[in-house]
């Protein structure tokens, strides 16, 4: 009786140190995998994906893209985020259209959901509503914010 407990307990020593090399394989293959999925449109920033596709459109044709694959329009909430789509920018020397507007109160900006933005980084002199008509919110080369027409066309950018 003594003895098959001890045999029992080196069999499950044995299957849990099984499924630990099986674990190791699947984090190596799964962290591979991951680089080349994110080659060469896409930047992992924490738990947050962000990716182009290489569409332009207006805010509302982006908006509605992001959200239908399951995302929404990049909202960075810190530098690193903004540094992470400013990457993209680079990349495709276009600008992009970000999760952010005062389409509901003018000059209170807010992320899709409703949220006021806990981050920033305009340009020096904006958001300067030219024209009245300045809504939606650009991200420059620079990784430097201005506000401009949402009817403008630019690249899309969503976070997963
Ligand atoms: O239509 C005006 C925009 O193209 C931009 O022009 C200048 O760069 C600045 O006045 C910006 O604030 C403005 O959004
Ligand atoms: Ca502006």
């Amino acid at each position: 009786k003594g003895d098959s407990g001890l045999s029992e307990i080196n069999l499950l020593k044995r299957q849990v140190s099984t499924l630990e090399g099986q674990l190791r394989a699947l984090q190596s293959s799964f962290s591979k995998y991951k680089q080349v999925i994110m080659f060469p449109n896409g930047r992992i920033v924490g738990e947050k994906i962000f990716m182009t596709s290489g569409y332009e459109g207006n805010f509302d044709s982006l908006k509605q893209r992001c959200s239908q694959a399951g995302g929404q329009l990049a909202s960075p909430r810190n530098a690193a985020e903004n540094a992470a789509i400013q990457q993209i920018v680079v990349l495709y020397n276009k600008s992009v259209f970000l999760g952010i507007n005062d389409i509901q109160t003018e000059g209170r900006f807010k992320y899709l959901n409703g949220e006021n933005i806990v981050y920033s980084n305009w340009q020096t002199g904006e958001p300067n509503n030219d024209n009245g008509v300045e809504d939606c919110v650009e991200l420059y080369s620079s990784g430097k914010w201005n506000d401009k027409s949402c009817g403008e066309r630019r690249l899309i950018v969503c976070e997963f």
